[in-house]
């Protein structure tokens, strides 16, 4: 059991977010294009039709959802850097957007003015267009991890007071989205009724390649020239999400769970940790898995000061016993919601991918602590959408028992694996401040604990959630 007190009164809870999906102000005080804006003007790329032109506005907004997250709480907020707010071409001879430094500056001064620890994470896929246009962006290793390096620089050097930094969030989405199924952008895959160009059987593993190599510059980068002075700690964050066997009778679906676990997550936190990509990749995908060149592979090993988690569901694995299709990501297995008894993993959500799984999070923190010898970590999103939430009307849009539910059983969860299992987990946020864009889904579907208007204004108004993920904490905390 979760008891109270049992968390220990410097915990860091609050909410997440990141630029694309709430910041609006697309074209506003100079911020360039980025793939996002791109993919999500083309027709039938998202759910409906939505771009982050507007979004939630919060470019505008700062000063109101900095009150709001303070009215809720928080300890923590996670944003991200919009890169073409910061550098509108990217590119590391391309100039430096001075007023988008001084929205992010004033966002971390309000932060702090209000007692609020700021998150920040350099990028949350919104790679500029320009980099895209220019080299093809991640798929251009040279090319993008000098860039990525030069950005994340001009963002330490301008915001001193951040302690946290996340250079990546979810690198899996941006690889395996972006490059192999299509269905985040820039969208390429194989399918030529999809995309003009494209190969789902390699490009998702260079463009991952690329991303560790640019995280692991600006780690040393901060490391090298930020840490002493500012004192700050500096990560990935990778998401990943917990299997359960199909047959738990079944040795082979049994090893398939380990092997979804490493396709998904050690990809990226066996290279992060240990500097080489793990085995079961390596057998499968040969030659089309690229080789950490010694060199690289010492850039990467290492280059976590704590592992930022996201985290959201589970899934019952099945092994197939034909041979993987030369497209696979998953590790040559099926994941599927009702296991061979006929149990179901958890209730239906707006998201098709994801059903709440609690013991899944307990479980999760456990194997990547043996994994990873016992590192800081930082859950930086959880939380859950609602099945036809978009269609509520009147104060029943505010009532969203299905995610308080999800926020009292998850955190009780994290408080389980910390307190019984010694897992160092110093911080949670939320996964969403707001309802926001919720990428290929559009507005459809809505994660908030706040309820998003976007018919008037963009109105902000707390959920039921809100209230609960607050007195979850507060009860939670030990007091002194
Ligand atoms: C995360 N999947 O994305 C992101 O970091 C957020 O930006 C996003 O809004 C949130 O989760 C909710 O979706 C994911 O298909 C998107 O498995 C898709 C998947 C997982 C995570």
């Amino acid at each position: 059991m979760a008891t109270t007190g049992s968390l220990p009164k410097d915990f860091l809870w609050g909410y997440a977010t990141a630029s694309y999906q709430i910041e609006g102000a697309a074209t506003q005080d100079g911020r360039g294009p980025s793939i996002w804006d791109t993919f999500s003007h083309i027709p039938g790329k998202t759910a409906d039709g939505g771009t982050g032109d507007v979004a939630c506005d919060a470019y505008n907004r700062t000063k109101e959802d900095v009150a709001l997250l303070k009215s809720y709480g928080a300890r923590a907020y996670r944003f991200s850097i919009s890169w073409s707010r910061v550098i509108p071409l990217g590119g590391r001879n391309d100039p430096v957007n001075p007023l988008g430094i001084k929205h992010y500056q004033n966002m971390v001064d309000e932060l702090l003015a209000n007692g609020i620890q700021p998150f920040v994470t350099l990028f949350h896929w919104d790679l500029p267009q320009a980099l895209h246009d220019r080299y093809l962006g991640l798929l251009n290793k040279e090319e993008f991890q000098l860039d990525f390096e030069n950005y994340a620089r001009v963002c330490f050097a301008n915001l001193p007071k951040v302690k946290h930094w996340i250079t990546l969030n979810e690198p899996w989405c941006s690889s395996v989205l972006g490059y192999n199924t299509g269905l985040f952008a820039p969208g390429r895959c194989s399918d030529r009724t999809k995309s003009a160009e494209g190969d789902s059987t390699r490009e998702h593993l260079i463009a991952a390649h690329s991303l560790l190599l640019g995280h692991a510059r600006a780690v040393r980068c901060y490391r090298s020239e930020f840490k002493a002075k500012d004192g700050g700690m500096i990560g990935v964050t990778l998401n990943g999400d917990w299997t359960e066997p199909w047959d738990p009778e079944d040795p082979l679906d049994v090893e398939a769970c380990e092997r979804k676990l490493e396709f998904a997550i050690s990809w990226f936190g066996d290279p992060v940790y240990f500097g080489k990509y793990p085995d079961s990749m390596r057998k499968q995908l040969g030659e089309r898995l690229p080789e950490f060149t010694p060199e690289e592979s010492q850039l990467v090993k290492g280059t976590n000061d704590f592992y930022g988690m996201n985290h959201y569901t589970a899934n019952y694995i099945k092994h197939l016993d034909t041979p993987p299709a030369d497209d696979d990501h998953l590790g040559n297995l099926e994941c599927h919601f009702y296991n061979k008894a006929g149990d179901c993993i958890g209730p239906e959500t707006q998201s098709v991918w994801l059903r709440p799984h609690p013991e899944g999070f307990r479980k999760l923190l456990i194997w990547l602590n043996n994994r990873y010898n016992g590192p800081i970590f930082f859950v930086t999103e959880n939380g859950t959408s609602v099945k036809d939430e978009h269609l509520k009307v009147g104060d029943d849009r505010f009532d969203d028992p299905l995610r308080c539910e999800y926020f009292r059983t998850y955190i009780a969860a994290m408080a389980r694996a910390r307190n019984e299992s010694g897992v160092d987990v110093r911080g949670y946020l939320a996964w969403s401040l707001m309802d926001n864009f919720e990428w290929a889904e559009g507005y459809v579907t809505r994660f908030g604990v706040t309820y998003t208007d976007y018919e008037n204004g963009q109105k902000r108004t707390p959920k039921r959630s809100a209230f609960v993920v607050k007195e979850t904490f507060e009860e939670l905390i030990a007091k002194e």
